[in-house]
């Protein structure tokens, strides 16, 4: 493991506080298709809760253009507010990428009337901008891909909604998946970007094997890259030593507390609403300022990085209510930065 802690470079002992982004297609539906959908706390399940098959799903990406986009002025909100590192979701569970892949077309770029890569235009202007930067990427769950099979045991029936033209017998087989999809896309992301962390996420049916084929492919093209434990099953509430070559630090689930020793670090994902995805039907609500502030101290007193996320707007724009919450956090580090941080900036 003194391996593995000097691989972090330490920036992501001392962070505290990073900001995490759900953005996508499912951005500009706010929680809600055809007027279903809107009782799933997460917006970013709106092609699961709202029932759409892919060619649903297909319409609305291709009609994603997040006009007002502007890579700069994301990175100096996150700065302004104290924040060290931003990890945005490059390719989420609806299987859209948000960068230029030759793997599939099912991409920003290739797909859209946008055109423009986003996971480039933000990672360019967090380095410029002093910030660490990160990706997420769904690595087990891709509903574009018959073959990933997270739907399939979960949701009974919803395998055949979301593709109604496979055959009866049709045999997803997720080893596939991830040689034709999962692996080469994670390779593009760590050649083609700059990547400080890559956060992968829902590890189900990933097995030894599965994971050392990602770990493995990470570490071959960019040694310093941390990779978080949603990589792989450790057990609920606990952190399983045999595991730990897979990964460098811990991603608590939202409701754990750890009651084993934890290896290396932790960082606690939570969200300023009720969604990570932009969420405006239904049953949403934002934290009150309070809560941010007990939240965010909790973690860090605890010794923890704070992954904070934001949604943005369909148009590119970060929510301003988002915003106004990292602020609150912002001031709070302003007052107590000193006596939290070890390392200046
Ligand atoms: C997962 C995703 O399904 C969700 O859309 C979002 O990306 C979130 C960050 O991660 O949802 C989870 C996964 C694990 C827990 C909670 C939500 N957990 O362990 O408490």
């Amino acid at each position: 493991t003194d391996d593995s802690i000097a691989r972090q470079e330490k920036w992501f002992r001392d962070a505290k506080f990073g900001a995490f982004i759900h953005f996508g297609v499912y951005s500009t539906l706010e929680g809600e298709y055809q007027g279903r959908g809107s009782e799933h706390r997460y917006s970013e399940w709106i092609q699961i809760s709202g029932k759409m098959t892919a060619a649903e799903y297909h319409q609305v990406a291709a009609k994603f253009n997040p006009s007002e986009f502007d890579a700069d002025e994301w990175a100096k909100v996150f700065k302004d507010s104290g924040i060290r590192y931003v990890v945005i979701t490059s390719k989420h569970h609806d299987g859209f990428a948000l960068f230029k892949s030759m793997v599939s077309d099912y991409n920003i770029v290739d797909y859209t009337p946008f055109k423009r890569d986003i996971i480039k235009e933000l990672s360019e202007a967090c380095h410029r901008n002093g910030l660490k930067f990160g990706v997420y990427y769904s690595q087990a769950q891709d509903w574009d891909e018959p073959d990933a099979p997270f739907i399939a045991p979960r949701f009974d029936g919803r395998y055949k909604l979301i593709h109604p033209d496979l055959p009866d017998d049709f045999q997803p087989d997720m080893d596939r998946y991830i040689s034709k999809k999962g692996l080469p896309q994670v390779e593009e992301l760590v050649k083609n970007y700059e990547l400080d962390l890559i956060w992968f996420d829902t590890p189900r049916d990933m097995n030894r094997e599965r994971v050392k084929l990602y770990s493995d492919m990470v570490r071959k093209h960019r040694r310093d890259c941390l990779i978080n434990s949603r990589i792989i099953h450790s057990g609920k509430g606990k952190i399983e030593a045999q595991y730990l070559p897979y990964y460098d630090y811990v991603s608590i689930g939202d409701k754990e507390v750890p009651t084993k020793k934890l290896p290396l670090y932790v960082e606690s994902p939570d969200s300023v609403s009720s969604s990570f995805g932009y969420k405006t039907k239904g049953d949403c609500y934002y934290h009150s300022e309070k809560e941010m502030i007990e939240r965010f101290v909790g973690t860090v007193c605890a010794g923890g990085n704070y992954l904070l996320n934001n949604g943005p707007m369909g148009n590119g724009q970060l929510d301003p209510e988002a915003i106004r919450l990292y602020g609150v956090i912002g001031d709070w580090l302003k007052v107590n930065g000193e006596s939290i941080y070890e390392t200046r900036r």
